[in-house]
């Protein structure tokens, strides 16, 4: 059998029970026959070598050279990064977004960047390949990768907060749901009580006609009046009360934004029977704009990804075999860190119809086929994975990270399983992992402009926003009733990473850097039918000393 790829390479010593140093794994596949090379290796390696190092593989090859390797995937051109910096929205209003973005990690290493992509500075983040920048793609002509960087795992630092694995507490009950929303109001509205001066909406009832209140609460009901103006009705612990937005208040705007369910104060006058609030303003939950970032202290990188639906006919083998190639080479190299945000296997009986796209029909063989491809990853690479609504737990949100069974299957380079969402940080940066069914919800309630399947990254600033991964129940999202709503953003994260929509999107919010990473899966007859057509094949880079961005293309 030849051994055509890095990743190939280093499944072969794998299986032989070896991790392997990516700078050998590069000399391997530059070695003039390389299958002999890997048998060679296997044979002479030390009886105590846990990991092939390129000494091993030169002590058998004698120093044969690999400058006249190309690691790259075959065609050459698949690895081309796109545009990096996002739109850096400063504002809800961010569609007019001049953003002058910061120098690119393609600029700070490859001077054969031709050109800026239009896309870049218009701050939007289309993948299309008109825009992609021309870089050369030969990392053995990179300066910046001459020496191959050795990994020191001292250097790393991965911590998982929030995972609800093995914490649930619901029982379904009625009562259960009070509680998720109790805890949802009260660390929500902690939020707010620093902007707001609020009561009760018992103590509001009581106050005399004509003062000035403020309530903070879960948005109970929202609609029009005939004469255009907006009914809010927000409830506490204490009861509900309504408020009243007048048309001429100049919030339309974000009266558009309000969903059912989230957290909401309104600040206003009581009427003279004091029955109703006439609003004067509205505020979210929010990220403050001073949102300070964290960050790595040395050059390291994180591939965030999702939505792999290894399984379905429509899986592109051929894409994630080339982005597990180019994981191998010396450019990959600061690429330490893989998370993967759900839809790890294409499930089965998600959707109706969906049997007659699926290549392999046993949810276990999904899974295995799916371990067999997560282990053609460097095998030193830190890997989180989070499920999403296609992966073998409940549906309803926060999802448990597997059963014991599926973990002991994906249980691959000792790869972290915890739950949807989850909050990681890496080095020093805290992302925010969700797979992001409720973005569905947000793009289907609100305004074009302010979420979009084009633009799936202005649906997750919504979220932000909102400091909930999931404001709206009842609808698309499932919730399941907890003591606690682990659906809150209680702490503002750094990066806000989520797939799902299958459409690469990325830009700031308030200084949070929010990504959506496309997915592996082409067209589904289903997306065809309905005009979804996916960004596949896609990987974006997270810089964790800069948190700027670079997106790879394999497909
Ligand atoms: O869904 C990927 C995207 O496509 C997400 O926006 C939902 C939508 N989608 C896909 N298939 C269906 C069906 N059958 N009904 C409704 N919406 C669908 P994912 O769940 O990640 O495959
Ligand atoms: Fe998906
Ligand atoms: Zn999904």
């Amino acid at each position: 059998m030849p051994l055509e790829s890095n990743a190939r390479i280093a499944k072969e010593l794998a299986r032989h029970g070896y991790n392997a140093e990516r700078e050998a794994i590069t000399l391997l596949a530059s070695a003039s026959d390389s299958t002999a090379a890997v048998e060679s290796v296997v044979d002479h390696a030390p009886d105590d070598a846990l990991r092939i190092t390129s000494d091993h593989v030169r002590a058998v090859t004698n120093g044969e050279p690999a400058s006249g390797a190309d690691p790259t995937p075959a065609d050459g051109g698949s690895a081309d990064p796109i545009h990096s910096d996002g739109d850096s929205a400063d504002s809800e209003s961010d569609t007019t977004s001049e953003s002058t973005p910061d120098q690119t990690s393609d600029e700070r290493s490859s001077a054969t960047s031709k050109s800026r992509s239009p896309v870049e500075t218009e701050g939007s983040s289309n993948p299309d390949p008109d825009h992609t920048v021309e870089h050369n793609t030969d990392p053995a002509s990179d300066p910046s990768t001459d020496t191959a960087l050795h990994h020191d795992p001292d250097l790393r630092e991965l911590e998982v907060g929030n995972d609800m694995t093995g914490r649930s507490t619901g029982t379904g009950e009625y009562g259960d749901f009070v509680k998720t929303f109790r805890d949802r109001y009260e660390r929500l509205s902690k939020v707010l009580r620093g902007r707001v001066n609020h009561r009760p909406a018992e103590a509001i009832a009581e106050m005399p006609g004509g003062s000035d209140a403020a309530m903070i609460g879960l948005v109970n009901d929202v609609r029009s009046t005939k004469s255009g103006h907006w009914l809010v009705e927000l409830e506490d612990t204490t009861g509900t009360f309504p408020a009243l937005i007048m048309k001429d208040k100049g919030l339309a705007d974000l009266v558009d934004e309000i969903l059912m369910d989230e957290c909401l104060a309104v600040e206003g006058t009581l009427a003279d029977d004091s029955g109703i609030l006439f609003a004067d303003s509205l505020h979210f939950p929010d990220v403050p704009r001073t949102h300070r970032t964290g960050a790595a202290d040395r050059h390291v990188q994180a591939a965030l990804i999702s939505d792999v639906h290894v399984g379905s006919d429509e899986f592109m083998a051929d894409a994630w075999s080339r982005f597990t190639d180019w994981l191998h080479t010396p450019e990959a190299e600061p690429i330490e860190y893989l998370l993967l945000a759900g839809d790890m296997v294409e499930g089965v009986g998600v959707y109706p119809d969906q049997d007659e796209e699926l290549e392999i029909v046993d949810i276990y063989d999904q899974y295995e086929a799916f371990a067999e491809h997560l282990k053609e990853v460097p095998a030193d690479t830190e890997i989180v994975m989070i499920p999403g609504n296609h992966d073998a737990v409940r549906l309803a949100e926060p999802q448990p990270g597997f059963n014991d069974e599926i973990r002991s299957i994906m249980d691959v380079h000792d790869a972290q399983i915890v739950s949807n969402p989850a909050t990681v940080t890496v080095e020093g940066v805290d992302v925010l992992m969700y797979h992001g069914v409720s973005l569905d919800e947000v793009i289907a309630e609100l305004p074009e402009e302010k979420a979009s399947y084009d633009e799936p990254h202005k649906a997750m600033y919504q979220l932000l926003k909102k400091r909930h991964v999931a404001p709206q129940f009842g609808g698309h999202t499932r919730v399941a009733p907890e003591e606690r709503d682990y659906l809150v953003i209680e702490d503002v994260p750094d990066v806000f990473h989520t797939g799902h929509v299958h459409k690469l999107g990325w830009g700031k919010y308030h200084n949070v850097l929010a990504v959506n990473s496309g997915c592996w899966q082409a067209q589904t007859d289903f997306q065809k039918s309905v005009n979804i057509d996916p960004d596949s094949g896609y990987a974006p880079i997270l810089d964790l000393d800069t948190l700027e961005m670079t997106v790879r293309k394999f497909a």
